[in-house]
């Protein structure tokens, strides 16, 4: 027999994750912490500089270019220029897969390429070096792309790698160098990455081939990385449609695909974080609209591919997508069945990146489970609040350090899709293009929305709420199951996945059940609570 569990109140809740914090800091992260209400209009404090001190689970700007946007193409072969740690830390560590279609195809994703940095580069400068670097990857792999990123001391001492890239792109001829100044400290978090990377694909990439591929249906995949192998359970969906997918930003991707990928009709976009920049550019300047889709969970998977066959209209399409449909979805069904009665009534909380916390609410809702609280780590208000607020963004100095590309409609391929009227008839049918509603209207009330929590503020929630499992990355894992609580990382997966459609949720019921029923986790003693009581000598206090 389940007991009904009791909490404190939500505003006491609030009140003791900032009650050890110094006013001025209580007072900045208290807009932070909101209470959602999904009638209520809510304002959060997004995108911010995180107080110093404070333990967050952000990362950094060249994480978010590098390791992010440009990493998952096999065939761009990204040179890191900076210190061999940049390198050697982000080497592999994402589970961004990807499957080349023959043995001699080109693929750089298992390699590490770095300048190795050293402290007389960063005295003299490190152009000749990053030059001789980019020669000897040349001579070696002959890639179509080489792709410079910038660690921290680049800025700092002021190489150019623009030039150096504009100088090899017209030695080499066949070779298309590009540089990103993605430094770590630029921004506020990886999300700053993000746009300096889509900038520079948009600049360098996208438009070098205008080819108008085979196929009824064409569309790119935005913001969908192949973590885990999400992206070829997609490809599998497509297929099976009659889906041509041109490209996907960018797991398993080609540069050959994203040079062609404004040919397609219609952008879908998975994570709006991290790729709203391109799918924004190429309807300015190509006419190719985006559709917020989320292929997490079984019913947004069918309702997402629903969607996609009604923009093309197409009565063919439409039957094949529910044919599609309705097999996979009975096989969700009956995977749900065996895992809900181990999964419902349980707690979860998400604080993950800047679209999984908002994704993931809807696999958890499938087995019955509660998101008492959910936050990004580097998300921006509209990931929260939706797309309408953007206006109202207040744009700090941090953001204006991120260029913003001019750009226009396109003399000879820009094309709109779709006409006025049919966009209008779309949005009847609830096909709405161009738009994202965000997390918070998705949550229950009563429930927390937290943007760059800290480790003390996740801490003091699993104290108070005792989750059944908590999802966060492979820094905070650790910490948080020697507290006693499974902790499911949303970035790497652990060892799991695909969590993405059909097949995925049908991992993910089996995986989450799994961790919720183990009883291993209640006979954890955390190792300081021991020592609390045991070797009361080493214990610390934290002394203002
Ligand atoms: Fe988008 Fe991502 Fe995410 Fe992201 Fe990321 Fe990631 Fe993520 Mo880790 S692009 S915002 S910067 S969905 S690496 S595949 S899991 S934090 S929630």
């Amino acid at each position: 027999m389940s007991v009904a569990r009791q909490y404190p109140a939500p505003s006491e809740v609030k009140e003791e994750l900032l009650k050890k914090y110094p006013t001025k800091v209580a007072k900045k992260r208290s807009k932070s912490i909101v209470l959602n209400d999904p009638d209520q209009p809510k304002e959060i404090q997004a995108n911010i500089r995180t107080v110093p001190g404070i333990i967050t689970q952000r990362g950094c700007c060249y994480a978010g270019c590098k390791g992010v946007v440009l990493g998952p193409t096999r065939d761009i072969l990204n040179i890191v220029h900076g210190p061999i740690g940049c390198s050697y830390y982000a080497w592999l560590t994402r589970r961004n897969q990807t499957k080349p279609e023959t043995a001699e195809e080109a693929n750089y994703v298992p390699y590490c390429f770095s300048t190795d940095m050293q402290e007389d580069h960063v005295v003299f400068g490190g152009e000749k070096k990053l030059t001789k670097a980019i020669e000897e990857a040349y001579e070696i792999f002959k890639p179509k792309a080489i792709a410079i990123h910038s660690t921290c001391p680049v800025g700092l001492i002021g190489d150019d790698v623009h030039a150096v890239a504009r100088a090899m792109t017209a030695k080499l001829e066949d070779c298309n160098v590009f540089g990103f100044s993605c430094e770590g400290y630029k921004g506020v978090s990886q999300s700053a990455g993000h746009h300096i990377a889509n900038n520079g694909l948009f600049k360098h990439v996208v438009g070098k081939d205008n080819t108008v591929r085979e196929g009824k249906f064409r569309i790119n995949l935005l913001g969908e990385y192949n973590i885990g192998g999400d992206s070829f359970e997609l490809e599998r969906l497509f297929e099976e449609c009659g889906i041509t997918l041109v490209s996907t930003y960018s797991g398993n991707s080609t540069y050959l695909d994203l040079m062609n990928s404004h040919m397609v009709d219609l952008n879908l976009v998975m994570c709006h974080r991290s790729i709203n920049y391109i799918g924004e550019m190429m309807e300015t300047k190509y006419g190719v609209p985006w559709l917020k889709v989320n292929f997490i969970g079984a019913e947004s998977t069918a309702k997402s591919l629903r969607k996609m066959a009604e923009y093309f209209g197409d009565e063919e399409l439409k039957a094949k997508v529910e044919e599609v449909c309705e097999r996979e979805l009975a096989k969700t069904t009956a995977a749900l069945a065996a895992s809900k009665p181990k999964t419902e009534g349980k707690l979860a909380m998400l604080f993950v990146g800047g679209s999984r916390a908002h994704h993931y609410q809807e696999l958890f809702k499938e087995l019955g489970m509660k998101t008492i609280a959910a936050g990004y780590e580097f998300a921006h208000r509209d990931d929260y609040e939706g797309r309408e607020i953007i206006p109202n963004i207040k744009i700090d100095a941090d953001s204006k350090n991120i260029e913003e590309l001019k750009i226009k409609p396109d003399e000879e391929l820009y094309k709109p899709r779709k006409t006025a009227e049919e966009i209008e008839a779309l949005k009847a049918k609830g096909v709405e293009l161009g738009e994202y509603k965000g997390m918070m209207p998705d949550m229950a009330e009563h429930t927390f929305v937290i943007d760059d929590i800290s480790q003390y503020e996740s801490e003091k929630l699993i104290e108070i709420y005792k989750p059944d499992v908590f999802c966060a990355g492979v820094k905070e894992k650790y910490v948080i199951q020697k507290m006693g609580i499974p902790l499911k990382q949303l970035h790497s997966y652990d060892y799991g996945g695909p969590y993405a459609g059909f097949e995925g949720a049908i991992n993910f019921y089996k995986d989450i059940e799994r961790m919720v029923s183990s009883r291993i986790w209640k006979l954890i003693d955390a190792p300081w609570e021991k020592a609390k009581k045991e070797q009361p000598e080493l214990t610390a206090t934290y002394v203002a």
